[in-house]
């Protein structure tokens, strides 16, 4: 068996949560690869409303594996509060869960580490989701790490080096942190708590069950321009969000990939800092943000909102190799007389459909213009009902992507969801 990876192809809140909630009956298990609690993954059903950062989204089938796999960063408070609130509404997670030994902890140091980087930067911030994700990876990569499967082996020992090293770090950056004595006691509660789940040698475990014959979904965190490598740099997280991610995150080889879900809106946002060329600063961002309820489900930040980029899309299809797309929200279009959508960039007076190494404000998006279908689409059963401009649109995205779409979300229940044939 392969895995299949599911992703998004923007730059996150593409909707993930609610497709992976829709696709796991179809699996026996579903994996986490990469990113930590700066995801947060909102599902809707039977009319309650759960935000998840660190655990996937599989948990709420019957049956399913969930993996947190070794490319994952994890606050064990975040992590605690996540998994409490989840056994409190009965989900039985501690038979369920599975994390990696390998997985990388977020510390208390970590958390003030990216909040003084971010004032060190000033006008430059990245505007993080100041969850510890960037200084995290750097210790993951400049080999200074705290791995979960740490804790067994002279853990305090080696989380006393950790903390020696960020407390010179912070003091170089003047930072000074208060109460952190209080918050290292609670993160090492959550120690103790997370020590109650089963932490394992996760790239054994995912192996095994493709063995078993069992089907595997991989779910990206982030979106793939905010990948490390590939999306607009700096203004990115710090880790690959692309399908590749998922190999070195789960340590599954190349080829036991099978399909590559690519999940996008129908119109772009964006939150955080950096380069968006199809931003909307007029009404028309206003009301795509107010009609699609656009606020960040960890910090509740505003999310900047403009037109689907498809010079990005094509670029975030060619690094994934989408085999499927599935487009989110597009329920959100249902009232506008016309819908725009970027289909080459003009720099310099040059046009191009090549993403460029920076893109910056020297970007003129080149739009193509298509009829709104003026329809609410929100109670619609089946492909058959959609207003023929809307059928005109997933054409032409179709055409421009070169990528089937197979699945239309019409709103944010489990039940507003076509699955085109
Ligand atoms: P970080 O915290 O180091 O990963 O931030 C670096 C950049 O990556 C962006 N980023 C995100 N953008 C959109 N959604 C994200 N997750 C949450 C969600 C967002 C929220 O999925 O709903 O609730 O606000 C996410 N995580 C990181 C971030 O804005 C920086 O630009
Ligand atoms: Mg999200």
């Amino acid at each position: 068996m392969k895995v299949d990876v599911l992703l998004g192809l923007q730059w996150g809140d593409e909707g993930k949560g609610k497709v992976v909630d829709v696709l796991t009956p179809r699996y026996d298990a579903v994996a986490r690869f990469q990113g930590g609690p700066n995801a947060g993954h909102t599902l809707e059903f039977e009319g309650k409303k759960y935000v998840l950062r660190s655990i996937p989204s599989g948990i709420f089938q019957h049956g399913q594996i969930n993996i947190i796999g070794n490319g994952v960063v994890l606050d064990p408070v975040l992590f605690k509060q996540e998994a409490e609130e989840l056994e409190k509404s009965g989900v039985d997670l501690r038979s369920i869960l599975k994390i990696s030994k390998k997985v990388h902890l977020i510390t208390p140091t970590h958390r003030l580490l990216d909040a003084a980087n971010e004032k060190a930067k000033g006008g430059k911030k990245i505007g993080t989701t100041g969850k510890g994700i960037g200084p995290t990876y750097t210790d993951k990569i400049s080999r200074n790490g705290l791995r979960l499967g740490d804790v067994f082996h002279n853990f305090k020992e080696k989380y006393s080096t950790l903390r020696q090293r960020h407390l010179e770090m912070l003091a170089s950056l003047g930072a000074t942190p208060d109460n952190l004595e209080q918050l290292e006691e609670t993160w090492m509660d959550a120690i103790v708590y997370l020590k109650g789940f089963g932490i394992v040698d996760s790239e054994f475990l995912i192996n095994q069950l493709l063995a078993e014959g069992k089907s595997v979904l991989c779910e990206g965190a982030q979106g793939t321009l905010l990948d490390i490598d590939f999306g607009s740099y700096p203004f990115v997280t710090s880790s690959n969000t692309i399908s590749a991610g998922a190999c070195s995150g789960l340590g599954v080889a190349p080829n036991k990939i099978g399909e590559v879900f690519g999940i996008f809106k129908a119109y772009c946002t964006r939150v955080g800092s950096g380069p968006f060329p199809t931003e909307l600063f007029d009404a028309t961002g206003k009301r795509i943000r107010d009609l699609g309820h656009e606020y960040g489900a960890v910090t509740g930040r505003e999310r900047r909102c403009g037109w689907i980029d498809l010079v990005a899309l094509r670029y975030a299809i060619m690094l994934n190799g989408v085999t499927q797309l599935i487009m989110m929200k597009s329920d959100v279009l249902d009232d506008f007389d016309e819908i725009k959508a970027c289909v080459a960039y003009r720099i310099n007076g040059r046009e191009t459909t090549q993403f460029p190494f920076s893109i910056d404000e020297s970007i003129e998006p080149v739009y193509a213009t298509l009829p709104g279908w003026k329809t609410d689409m929100t109670g619609m059963q089946s492909e058959s009902e959609f207003p023929k401009q809307f059928k005109d649109y997933i054409d032409f995205l179709e055409k421009e992507l070169a990528t089937p779409i197979t699945i239309v979300s019409i709103g944010p229940d489990r039940k507003q969801t076509i699955i085109r044939d």
